[in-house]
């Protein structure tokens, strides 16, 4: 994206109804409350002419790109169609979406630029890549910060989700709610990881994302950051030894097939963000915009039961394809969490916003 782009997409604001529709309406279901409402302005003169959003019940034809580096037959893809069947019922057919999976239209950092400049509608990217955009996305990739999906799920459809989620119109984007990649485990093709010691020397794939890269650096290992859509190859070739995803991405992506050993890590937990262009999204009448958001969340809600339900199944089916699986005692995950406090998680939360990480840690303690 070019500079003009840029800051014509920092000086743009929302009107503030339609604001209301995207950070309350998506979320409202949740615990979240609305978004503070910034003043409206005049978009900057150098900008595409969007159309003014018109007065409620009005929805006109219109087509949504949505893309995805995660295949279709996996929880999300199918949540995915699940949010087009939402969205083309409820637009009684108008609004079409055509659902894009295993990264045709690229990585998630690539759609994500695309949503800025209006070359694409929708997209659902981890968090975790997008830190180079809202480097406030960043506390949730600190190791071992939620002990299961309650908190994670208290923690993202609560306040300190819905800040993140906030800063994301000066951005170009819109945020409709976090869906769940989950707890991510680490596959190898050299042994078991089943103490702090076994990461030494393993060379790693991992996000494009510098939390995840620190903490592999300082147990030893050899990350190396990359796009998903190059992962197979990677392992495939041996250029990496491993790589490290939730159980549902492991088996869809068939990482099986060129990986031995399964060690269930569970040393992060990862949020999909449901990120809609701001260019779009603006151009949309209120009644558009509810149709949209409120198919979010509920297709989001599917996302992560359906996410949740298959975990056993697509444990039993990694072993059944060969996997050598093991567990991670929670004595050595205490060892490796309190070896990454300092390096890792203290070093990042002052530059993500201790604040916010305070609040977070606040909330968690308030659960546990
Ligand atoms: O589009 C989603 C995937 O590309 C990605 O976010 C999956 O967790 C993931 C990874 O490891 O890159």
């Amino acid at each position: 994206m070019n500079r003009m782009m840029k800051n014509w997409i920092a000086g743009m604001t929302i009107p503030s109804l339609l604001l209301v529709s995207a950070c309350g309406s998506g979320t409202s279901t949740q615990t979240s409350q609305p978004a503070q409402q910034p003043k409206a302005e005049e978009p900057k003169k150098e900008a595409p002419a969007a159309e003014p959003a018109k007065s409620d019940g009005d929805i006109k034809e219109r087509t949504i790109k949505f893309g995805i580096g995660l295949n279709e037959d996996h929880p999300t893809g199918v949540s995915i169609n699940k949010f087009k069947e939402l969205v083309e019922q409820k637009s009684g057919g108008k609004i079409k979406v055509n659902n894009y999976f295993s990264a045709t239209l690229g990585d998630d950092i690539k759609m994500t630029e695309a949503l800025q400049g209006g070359l694409q509608e929708i997209t659902l990217p981890s968090t975790s890549p997008l830190v180079g955009t809202v480097k406030e996305f960043g506390i949730f990739d600190f190791p071992f910060i939620f002990n299961n999906e309650k908190e994670a799920d208290a923690i993202l459809d609560g306040p300190v989700g819905q800040k993140v989620l906030e800063k994301l119109p000066e951005h170009g984007l819109v945020g409709l709610g976090y869906w769940e990649n989950g707890f991510r485990n680490l596959t190898n093709s050299k042994h078991p990881v089943a103490t702090m010691d076994d990461f030494k020397g393993l060379k790693i794939r991992t996000m494009q994302n510098n939390v995840h890269l620190e903490a592999f650096k300082t147990l030893g290992a050899n990350p190396t950051p990359m796009a998903f859509s190059e992962v197979f190859t990677a392992l495939e070739s041996k250029a990496v030894d491993g790589q490290e995803n939730p159980l549902a991405t492991i088996k869809s992506n068939k990482f099986n097939e060129v990986q031995e050993y399964l060690s269930l890590t569970k040393h992060v937990y990862t949020p999909f963000v449901f990120l809609v262009s701001k260019i779009f999204w603006d151009q949309l009448s209120p009644e558009e915009q509810k149709i949209i958001s409120e198919s979010a969340v509920e297709a989001g809600k599917f996302q992560r039961e359906l996410t949740r339900q298959s975990n056993e199944k697509d444990l039993e089916d990694l072993k059944q394809a060969g996997m050598k699986v093991n567990d991670v005692s929670d004595e050595e995950k205490k060892k490796i969490q309190e070896a990454l406090q300092k390096p890792v998680i203290d070093k990042y939360a002052k530059e993500f916003g201790e604040d916010l990480f305070k609040e977070m840690m606040g909330e968690l303690a308030k659960l546990r």
